[in-house]
Formats: C-alpha cells, structure tokens, sequence
C-alpha cells in the first residue's frame, strides 16, 4: 500500500520550519530521536485498559513491564511515592486530579489565565470554570503573587483545593506558604508544574512534591518528552483516586506508545548530560532577557525558563503585532497577556520568551543575547528583514539539526 505522499510532504516542509527557525515558544521543546521512536512504536498496536497486574485484555505482560518501569523512573526523579503515567495531557491530568479530590460544585482558589495561569485552571471558556466554583488570586505590582492577600481571599472564600503552578511566571514559587495557607483553610494543596517539570527535576527549583498533595504536569515542556501528562502524590489513598478518577472514570485505553516515550524521557533525565542542559536552560534565558533589559526593553526579568517581553512599551506594538512580525524572519513565539493587561488574549500587550527548544539544539548564552538584539532590531525597525533573516540563519545553521522521523 502506498504511503499519502501529500502529509509525508507537510511532514518534510514543517522539519524545515522546525530546523529553519528560533523556536522561542516556552511550552516547546525538541523531543529524542528514542521518544519520538517510541511515540510511533507498534506500541500503539495494543489495548491495555486498566492498570498493570489489573488490565481488562491480554497479552499486556511487556506493556505492564513498560507502564511499571514509566512509574518506577518518574517516581524517582521527582522524588515521591506514587504515579498515575496514563493522562493523555495536562489537561487531562489536571481534569484527573479535580475529579479525585473535590465533588462538582466544590470550590477552587488559583491564579487567572490573564495572570500566567492556564485554561484548566478554572478559565471561563474551560470545563474546569463549569463543574467547579473558581476564584483567583493576583499578582503584585512586581509580577509576583501576592502571598498576603492570597491568604485573605482563601480565608474569605474557603475552598476545597488551592492551585499554584503556571503558565507564563517567571519567577520560584513558595510551596511552603500556600501549602500552610492550604492547610489553615482545610484545602488540598494542588501544583501544575507542567512549565517547570525539567528545572524541578533537574533540582534547579524546588521540588513542589515536598509541599502538596497532588502535583500534575506535561511531558513535553521543559522535560523534553512525548506529548502527555502524568499526576504525582505522596498519599496512597489520593494515588488510589486519582487512578479510578484517570480510568475508567475519564479516560479510556492508555496511549501504551506514548507512555514508553515518557519512560524514556524520564530515564533521559535523570543523566548528567540533563542536568547541564536544564542549567544552560537557565543561563540563555537570563543571558536574553538582561539583554533586553540593556536594549531598554520593559521585561519580567527571569528566574526559570521564560520571561515576558512588554511589546508596547517597548516597541509600541501590541503582543498580537510583535509574534506575527517575528514570524515573518523565523522566529517563533507567541503573544501573552501581562499581570493587569488592558488587550484581549487574543491581541495582547506582550509576548512570552522561553529557552528550552534552542538550547536542546545547542544555543548558547552568546546567541541567547544576539536574539535579543535581532528582536529589538527588527521591533524598532532598525534593522531591515532581510539583514534579519541572514542573522537568523547564521544562528540556526550553527545548531543541532532535528531529523525528519
Ligand atoms: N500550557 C500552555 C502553554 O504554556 O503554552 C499550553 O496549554
């Protein structure tokens, strides 16, 4: 049988785009060749609904091996108890998680999507703002949560489960204050460290799992693996939960391909060589947005793997206008609403910066600090477009290509 030559050509043209590119998009990364091998394994031949030692088909003695051996490195790179390596996506994970502690009805306290939190955290177009009573909490002036008036509204709002873990903040989060302020409102302590997972593991920042009763997070962000989620806990009687919550309450079979690709990711991990990577992670964000900051560039300032870039203060121009200006020399980020933002999310006054993609392919801190001058060039149109795509294809033709399959 004949392959569809025409999706195995948009496959050829989108590694082009992939290796042509400054992929800045902080939730990306570049997975192996081993996961993404993984991912397309004849792994994906097999059903496995349940759990291992507790399936609903045969023949699941090698997948049990698999799903075991997923569970085994995950728990030791984080450092805790027990694991759920089936969710499908954070999503999906968070929906997990929610499902396990609360009833519907029951009330969320969490940071807004406009502040650096995400969808699932109780967005009024998501699932989780229609079976749950959310509330958020803000940031200060500084772009940092405010930890005191986080603690009024939980005392004044008494919800049953209080959320950290973001999507667009840049700085530490203190686990030990919300886990106390959790604990003094009788609340479960939740993080989603979908964005930090990779720093968490390779102990750049804290480890979350030391605080809360249940941490959720991607696969593929800053952990550098196949596209997933996975729910972590310390407490046997939440993991129980959350596995019933997972299947057969929410999910269906396990995507057995996709788990085999997380071992891997985690076991990849847990080298040295991850190490180094996560730290370099660090020094080219810092590296750039310092830069910025030089430049006279309005920035968040860093304190993990992304900033954000103020494009109007700056460059006058909204996040919507800056992403798809940058698009057209190959530079791929996207538009991000800033703490207190007046656009729309869907035009924004900023955009987000992050540095987990081009260091997998070997950008340094020197390329790290000429892309912001290439951004502030080509925003405050200093330099000409075809001046920026040369020096955007010196950069990229210096980096590790990423193979087609
Ligand atoms: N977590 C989002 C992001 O940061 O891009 C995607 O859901």
């Amino acid at each position: 049988m004949d392959r569809d030559e025409t999706l195995f050509n948009y496959l050829k043209e989108e590694n082009n785009r992939q290796n042509d590119g400054i992929e800045l998009i902080a939730s990306e990364n570049f997975a192996s060749k081993y996961v993404r091998a993984l991912c397309g394994s004849i792994l994906t031949n097999k059903y496995a609904e349940g759990f291992p030692g507790k399936r609903y088909y045969g023949g699941c003695v090698h997948i049990d091996e698999i799903e075991n051996r997923a569970i085994e490195l995950v728990t030791r790179l984080f450092n805790c108890k027990y694991a759920c390596v089936q969710p499908h996506s954070g999503t999906q994970a968070n929906m997990i998680a929610y499902y396990a502690l609360l009833n519907t009805g029951d009330k969320i306290l969490s940071l807004s999507l406009d502040e650096g939190g995400h969808l699932s955290h109780g967005s009024k177009v998501s699932f989780s703002s229609k079976y749950y009573n959310v509330d958020f909490y803000h940031l200060n002036k500084n772009g940092r949560i405010d930890y005191d008036a986080l603690k009024e509204k939980a005392l004044e709002f008494k919800p049953q489960l209080i959320l950290a873990g973001f999507s667009a903040y840049p700085f530490e989060i203190d686990y030990k204050r919300i886990k106390e302020i959790a604990r003094e409102v009788g609340a479960y302590f939740m993080v989603d460290m979908a964005h930090i997972a990779g720093l968490i593991a390779a102990k750049e920042l804290t480890n979350p799992l030391e605080y809360a009763d249940i941490v959720t997070s991607t696969t593929h962000k800053t952990l550098r693996g196949p596209r997933g989620g996975i729910v972590l806990t310390n407490d046997e009687e939440i993991i129980k939960k959350v596995n019933k919550a997972c299947f057969p309450a929410l999910q269906g079979g396990p995507l057995e391909n996709i788990i085999a690709a997380k071992a891997e990711c985690f076991y990849e991990a847990l080298q040295p060589e991850y190490k180094e990577y996560i730290h370099q992670v660090k020094i080219n964000t810092k590296a750039c947005s310092d830069e910025f900051t030089k430049l006279g560039d309005l920035n968040s300032g860093t304190e993990n793997h992304l900033f954000l870039l103020n494009t109007k203060e700056s460059f006058g121009i909204t996040g919507k206008e800056a992403q798809e200006k940058l698009e057209e020399i190959g530079i791929t980020l996207n538009k991000n609403m800033l703490p207190n933002d007046t656009e729309k999310p869907s035009i924004t006054s900023g955009v987000r910066v992050g540095f987990a993609a081009i260091t997998t392919r070997g950008a340094s801190e020197n390329d790290a600090i000429q892309i912001a001058r290439i951004i502030d060039g080509y925003l405050k149109n200093k330099i000409e477009k075809s001046e920026a795509l040369i020096a955007v294809k010196n950069l990229t033709k210096m980096w590790k290509e990423i193979e087609e399959i």
